[in-house]
C-alpha cells in the first residue's frame, strides 16, 4: 500500500501564516470566513493547513489544497475591507482571497505565486 510518507516531497517555497478566506467553489459562491491558515507554497500548489503542527497530514476537511497551475492572481481593494488584499482564481472557479497587515509580506507571497502561475501553465 503506498503511504502519504512514500511521495516524493516537493520543494517549499514559502511557508507562513496567511489570513485566507475561500469565497467560491466551482464557481459557487461561499459564505466568506477568514481563516488564519498555515500556507505553503510549493512548485505547483498552495498548500492551507488548519495547524502548523498538522502538516504531515494530507491536506482535506479543514485544509486545502490550491491547484496553481492555470490559475489568476490578483490584488483587489473591493472584496474586502481589509488591506493587502489578493484573489486567487483557479481553472476550475474557486477563488480564495488572502490577506496579512504587513505589505512586504503580502507583496512578497502574490509575487512568489504569481511566479508559480507563470511557470507551472507553462509545462
Ligand atoms: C462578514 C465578515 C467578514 C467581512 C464580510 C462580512 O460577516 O465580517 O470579515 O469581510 O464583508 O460579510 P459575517 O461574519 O457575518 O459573514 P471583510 O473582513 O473582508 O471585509 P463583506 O460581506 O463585505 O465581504
Amino acid at each position: 500500500v503506498l503511504q502519504e510518507s512514500d511521495l516524493p516531497q516537493k520543494p517549499v517555497e514559502l511557508k507562513e501564516h496567511l489570513n485566507v478566506a475561500k469565497i467560491s467553489e466551482s464557481g459557487k459562491k461561499q459564505r466568506k470566513n477568514w481563516a488564519l491558515m498555515w500556507t505553503v507554497l510549493t512548485s505547483d500548489q498552495l498548500l492551507l493547513y488548519k495547524d502548523k503542527q498538522d502538516t504531515s497530514q494530507k491536506p482535506g476537511g479543514k485544509t486545502d489544497v490550491v491547484q496553481l497551475c492555470g490559475a489568476v492572481i490578483e490584488w483587489t481593494k473591493e472584496k474586502s475591507s481589509r488591506k493587502n488584499v489578493f484573489q486567487i482564481t483557479t481553472n476550475t472557479g474557486s477563488e480564495y482571497l488572502v490577506q496579512t497587515d504587513s505589505y512586504s509580506t503580502a507583496n512578497k507571497w502574490c509575487d512568489a505565486i504569481r511566479k508559480t502561475i507563470d511557470s507551472s501553465t507553462k509545462d
